[in-house]
């Protein structure tokens, strides 16, 4: 850090806008030995993912431990996801909204806090790549509709069809009472945000999904959002949700995951604190499922939800685990 970046955040500090832990922090930086200061436990690489989604996980450490990118290893990990017919809240296969039309939303952050999303994107089947190509390729972060898809197609991705017969199925069993009732923990696998640590100790993350069943056309949820269902900050940690995006949106959730292990908290502490920020904004019988995990600098991990029944996975040198979540509500 030089000298005037310092004296700004000391001044801040005297405000008493930044905390003390992060101040100690910042000098730790400024000796310019990061790799010292997180030696002692560092565990690297390592990826998170929301759900059971083992396929997901062993591709991006197979990546990681291949001396690959965290950016690579997420952007490939989720696309098994996404390409999987039987994963219905992801990709192909995915639900339709009430219309009967399949629209995908999906983001990526990379270390140097660069990103890219795609929202309310139809006919291709990998959304999280479209966003890694908004990111590298133009000079803007979001793209939606029609203009996402056209730019997709431009760089050649292919048109797919992505209802299949089973989520037609389903949608025409919806359509007799046509409600709009989200369902918690479908199936334990649905939107997956991805969060992976490499072996340079460089973070990325990346969050992709059908978004809710049955939803209003033209809605986006929190997932293409940045710092909403995804947030990166390379100095502290990674954070990526799951489960109704109008609720992680108001409390601009991951930024919050984020902002909270800058504070000092760990990843379990600050994903607990952002799903308690909900619970206050609602009642404490909330009937929605949210899920928050996290991913600090020293590949720390930890998850919070409301409802039991969310797991997330983990891969690391120390195995390759499903964790059940810790849970805001006990049944
Ligand atoms: C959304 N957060 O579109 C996504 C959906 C989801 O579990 O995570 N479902 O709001």
């Amino acid at each position: 850090m030089n000298r005037r970046k310092f004296i700004e955040k000391s001044t801040l500090s005297t405000a008493g806008i930044i905390s003390a832990p992060l101040l100690a922090r910042e000098r730790a930086y400024s000796e310019n030995d990061r790799t010292k200061t997180f030696a002692k436990d560092v565990v690297r690489p390592i990826v998170i993912a929301t759900w059971d989604v083992p396929n997901a996980t062993e591709k991006a450490w197979h990546i990681l431990r291949s001396d690959g990118s965290s950016l690579d290893a997420v952007e490939q990990g989720v696309m098994i996801e996404e390409a999987d017919e039987n994963n219905q809240s992801v990709g192909k296969g995915g639900r339709p909204d009430r219309d009967g039309n399949v629209t995908l939303d999906a983001c990526i952050m990379d270390k140097d806090s660069k990103c890219g999303s795609v929202v309310y994107l139809q006919n291709i089947v990998h959304p999280i790549s479209v966003a890694r190509k908004v990111m590298e390729e133009t000079p803007h972060v979001i793209l939606a509709g029609r203009g996402a898809e056209q730019f997709a197609y431009g760089l050649g991705f292919k048109k797919d069809k992505l209802l299949t017969e089973k989520s037609r199925q389903e949608w025409l069993q919806w359509k007799k009472t046509a409600r709009y009732e989200p369902v918690i923990n479908i199936e334990n696998h649905d939107t997956i945000g991805m969060l992976a640590i490499d072996g340079n100790g460089d973070l990325a993350g990346a969050c992709t999904t059908s978004g809710m069943a049955y939803k209003i056309a033209g809605r986006v949820g929190d997932s293409p959002i940045i710092g909403a269902g995804l947030f990166v900050d390379n100095e502290v940690g990674a954070a990526t949700a799951t489960g109704v995006g109008e609720e992680v949106i108001r409390t601009v959730g991951s930024f919050l995951v984020v902002e909270l292990m800058r504070q000092g908290k760990t990843p379990h502490q600050a994903c607990k604190e952002a799903v308690q920020r909900i619970i206050e904004k609602n009642s404490d019988q909330p009937d929605f499922q949210i899920g928050f995990i996290a991913l600090n600098k020293n590949g720390e991990t930890g998850g919070y939800c409301i409802h039991p029944g969310f797991s997330y996975r983990v891969y690391s040198k120390d195995g390759h685990t499903n964790n059940p979540s810790d849970s805001y509500l006990n049944k």
